[in-house]
């Protein structure tokens, strides 16, 4: 990879990342009708103006954000993390949330009935191998998301509801190592970094908490867990530090801003001429 400056760097993210949803015009989905099953309006319509994204790290525990939290137009959020019990560090208002296909296909999340994945836009993803067709990839995800998709649609047709496309996840991790000088597995992003991308490409403004570390780091993988695995803030399975280095090279907000408070702005993709 090579290395781009802040602001050629932030051109590069614009220039390449195009949200995609699975819309039922290619194979397989496109013979078994999922053009009708997928909802009507695309994605990439949804337009807000200041938008915040929360990471699940357990870095936001005694954070007092909440209140910053809810004051922006759209809220994203991850997998199963709650906002009950914890309004004071994350706020209450979810508006899009990204889940990975675990969500869907084991029980302990109680898709179905839970109420954290009603009320919202929900985008769900699934691991994909970095070659795979779509054929392939619909007989042999790495967790049976489809099945579930294909009930909650029928039952809840109103509610916003997309499958990420592969090739968006791919393009991203592409785009990170293209950006990074050591050799990377081909493992996707994490989720975090897919809903940064998102939301750079639908709002104007991006505040986003505790992806990089602030001064409250901690061991604890998530707030609303006792769980603790340096891990989950620095990356396994997905390519997270890079990720992180990533987001820090185009910050536009202070350091003060990032230590104290874990916050990072972002300019959205249409507020710059590149
Ligand atoms: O942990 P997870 O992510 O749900 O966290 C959401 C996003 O927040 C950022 N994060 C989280 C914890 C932490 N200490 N630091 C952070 O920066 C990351 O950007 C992360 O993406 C995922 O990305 O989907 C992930 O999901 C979990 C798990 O599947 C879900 O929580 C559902 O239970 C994965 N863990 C396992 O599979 C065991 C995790 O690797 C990634």
């Amino acid at each position: 990879g090579v290395r781009r400056s802040g602001p050629e760097l932030y051109c590069e993210l614009k220039r390449r990342t195009r949200i995609r949803t699975v819309d039922g015009t290619e194979e397989p989905f496109s013979g078994l009708g999922w053009d009708r099953l997928v909802p009507s309006q695309p994605l990439r319509t949804s337009q807000y103006q200041r938008c915040a994204v929360v990471t699940s790290a357990g870095a936001v525990l005694n954070s007092s954000l909440g209140g910053e939290i809810d004051s922006h137009d759209a809220v994203l959020r991850f997998n199963a993390a709650p906002t009950r019990g914890f309004e004071r560090d994350v706020g209450n208002k979810t508006t899009i949330r990204i889940i990975n296909s675990q969500i869907l296909a084991r029980p302990k999340h109680r898709f179905s009935s839970s109420s954290l994945y009603q009320d919202v836009t929900l985008l769900v993803w699934d691991p994909a191998q970095y070659s795979s067709n779509l054929t392939q990839w619909f007989q042999k995800p790495d967790f049976d998301l489809f099945s579930a998709y294909v009930e909650r649609r029928r039952l809840r047709p109103e509610q916003p509801f997309y499958i990420l496309h592969p090739d968006f996840i791919w393009t991203l991790w592409d785009l990170i190592q293209d950006n990074t000088e050591d050799q990377i597995q081909p493992n996707p992003p994490s989720s975090g970094f897919t809903g940064i991308l998102l939301m750079m490409s639908l709002c104007r403004e991006v505040s986003v908490y505790e992806f990089v570390p602030s001064l409250r780091r901690t061991d604890r993988c998530h707030y609303y867990e006792l769980y603790r695995d340096d891990a989950c803030t620095l990356g396994a399975y997905h390519p997270l530090m890079y990720e992180k280095m990533l987001v820090q090279r185009i910050n536009q907000g202070d350091q003060d801003q990032l230590r104290r408070r874990g916050k990072v702005s972002l300019r959205g993709f249409r507020e710059v001429r590149c």
